[in-house]
Formats: structure tokens, C-alpha cells, sequence
């Protein structure tokens, strides 16, 4: 029987609105009620007296997004890792590993891409194209949640990586994975929509499983949208996957966009080819977003 007066430490390991599960220290599995609308996300340390969460512990590495709303979404607690799964079917929108680069990046944690669905058409040549605008940076690996492919190398990865969160588009496979990795474990999964081609949204909270190769990873519900948080629009190109070795030696200019500037050294990059133009182009509309993002909100007290 649980002793009332004890304190004991645990890590959240699932959120079901009005309670979490928690796995103690000592490896148990409890579940705990919270107040709804608890800001609490896997991940997160916590201490627990009786049945009842009496502190929440200061966390690191949190993965924040921006959704479509503007409203600002804490992903998971506690990371070192992001690994950002896409497939050939349903696509990613534009933009969307950058944006999970940059986030990652600004909230400290490493980050790979996770082509997966290799067995359908048009994998190779996405790993392809992903290989090219991120490779010397960013690993990407290609593997099938269905043929066991490329799974072996992933596990490798997952766990010198330690604690991760896969995020990614509904319906490119992420909980299929797990499935994949954990054979006792029996993730929902969901078909492709057949008109409109997106997933549909089959995941609904965010779980944590310990891998039995090592490392711990969270499977969370799909989402399109990745707007990045806590990054400024002066702050973007330190983050921006591509630009590292130009700016390596810093740029002339303090507060420089890369935009326009003269002598900008991310500019003269894009002169000797250094950078791509289609990389130069995608950093410069999450520029723009961020701007809008940044604006001082019009409106307030004259
Ligand atoms: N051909 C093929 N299909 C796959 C593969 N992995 C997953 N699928 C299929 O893709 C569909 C979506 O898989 P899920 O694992 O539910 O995708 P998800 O990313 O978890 O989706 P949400 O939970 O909605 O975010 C299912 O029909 C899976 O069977 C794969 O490697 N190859
Ligand atoms: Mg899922």
C-alpha cells in the first residue's frame, strides 16, 4: 500500500487530460489525477506524496511549437533529442524539417530526420533530396515500419540519442514505428485518407516507451503546423540548417537578417554557391513568419 506521508520522485510517461501515468523511480507505473488543463507534458520530473502531485520538477530541453493559432504548445520535458519522421505518403509541408531544426536547435537538443515507408514509391528519392539540402549537417536514415528495413541502424540511433520525441505529419508512421521497435507494444495506427491523402489524427497524447536496444522515445499525435518559439528574427540564421559554415566566423554586420545587407556573409555564400538559392529562399520565409510572429501587437493603448 502506498505510504501517505512518503515522497516519491517519477517521470510522466502519458497525459489523459485529468490524470497522467507516471513511471516511479523504482520502475512502477502509477496513474495520478491532475487538474484538468495541468500544464504538465511527458517528460517531466515530478514528485508525488500519497496518490496526490505535489511538485513538478524544473526541466530542460523542452521542445516548444507555435500551432496555427499562434498559440504556443510544449511538445515534451526533459530531451536530448528530436528525430523528425516523414514519408512520401502523406507529404510534410514546406518547410517543415527546417522549422523542427531550428526549434530543436533553439531549445539545445540534437536532432535526425526519419525517412520512413521505404518500401513505397518515391521514398529513396525524398531520402534523396533530404540527403542533399541537410546531409552535411543532419543524419537522415530511411527505413519501413512494414519490411523492417533500415530498423537495425535506427535502433543504433535512438540510442546513443537517450531521450527523443519523434514528431511528424499524421499518418507518416511514427506510432508504426514503435510498434516496429517494441513487439509487445500495440500502438494505434490508422489508414491513409484516400481522397484527401492526410492521416487522421490517430494518436491523441503523447507516450513514452523505453526502447529495448536503449534510449527512450515519445510518440506524439501528428501535426502540421511547427511554428519555431523563443527564436527572434536576428536569432533565426545561428539556427537555420545550411548556413553553419559561412557563419562560422560570424557576419560583418551585428543584427544582420541576411536578407539584403551588403557583404553579408550568408549572401556572398549564396554568390559562391555555398548555399543553394532554395535554401537561402526557405530561410528567408520562415524570416518573414517570424516577423509577423515578433510584430508588436497593434491595437493597445495609445
Ligand atoms: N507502406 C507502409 N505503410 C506504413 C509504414 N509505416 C506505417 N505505415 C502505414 O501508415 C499509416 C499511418 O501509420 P501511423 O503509425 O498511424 O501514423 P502516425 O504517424 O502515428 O499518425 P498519427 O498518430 O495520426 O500522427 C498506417 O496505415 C500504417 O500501416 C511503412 O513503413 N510502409
Ligand atoms: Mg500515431
Amino acid at each position: 500500500m502506498t505510504q501517505p506521508d512518503v515522497v516519491r520522485t517519477a517521470t510522466v510517461v502519458a497525459h489523459y487530460g485529468v490524470a497522467v501515468a507516471v513511471r516511479l523511480d523504482s520502475g512502477a507505473l502509477e496513474r495520478v489525477r491532475v487538474p484538468r488543463r495541468t500544464s504538465l507534458v511527458v517528460g517531466d520530473r515530478v514528485e508525488i506524496r500519497g496518490e496526490t502531485l505535489v511538485r513538478v520538477e524544473a526541466s530542460r530541453g523542452v521542445l516548444r511549437r507555435r500551432d496555427s493559432h499562434g498559440r504556443i504548445r510544449s511538445v515534451a520535458s526533459n530531451l536530448d533529442c528530436l528525430g523528425i519522421v516523414l514519408a512520401p505518403r502523406p507529404d510534410s509541408p514546406v518547410g517543415f524539417v527546417d522549422r523542427g531544426l531550428v526549434a530543436a536547435r533553439a531549445a539545445g537538443l540534437s536532432s535526425f530526420i526519419v525517412v520512413n515507408k521505404s518500401d513505397l514509391p518515391g521514398a529513396a528519392e525524398l531520402h534523396g533530396t533530404l540527403e542533399e539540402a541537410y546531409g552535411a549537417e543532419v543524419s537522415a536514415l530511411l527505413v519501413s515500419s512494414v519490411s523492417g528495413a533500415g530498423l537495425t541502424p535506427l535502433q543504433s540511433r535512438l540510442a546513443e540519442a537517450g531521450r527523443g520525441v519523434f514528431v511528424g505529419t499524421s499518418g507518416v508512421g511514427k506510432s508504426s514505428l514503435f510498434n516496429a521497435l517494441l513487439p509487445e507494444l500495440e500502438l494505434a495506427v490508422g489508414e491513409i485518407n484516400e481522397v484527401s491523402g492526410l492521416g487522421r489524427h490517430v494518436t491523441s497524447t503523447a507516450t513514452l516507451h523505453a526502447l529495448p536496444g536503449g534510449g527512450e522515445w515519445i510518440d506524439t499525435p501528428g501535426f502540421r503546423d511547427f511554428g519555431p518559439v523563443e527564436v527572434s528574427p536576428a536569432q533565426l540564421a545561428a539556427f537555420f540548417p545550411g548556413f553553419e559554415s559561412v557563419l562560422e566566423g560570424g557576419c560583418h554586420f551585428r543584427d544582420c537578417l541576411h536578407r539584403s545587407e551588403p557583404g553579408c556573409c550568408v549572401l556572398e555564400g549564396v554568390g559562391t554557391g555555398l548555399i543553394t538559392d532554395q535554401r537561402h529562399a526557405a530561410y528567408l520565409s520562415l524570416l518573414g513568419e517570424l516577423e509577423v510572429a515578433h510584430a508588436p501587437r497593434s491595437g493597445g493603448p495609445k
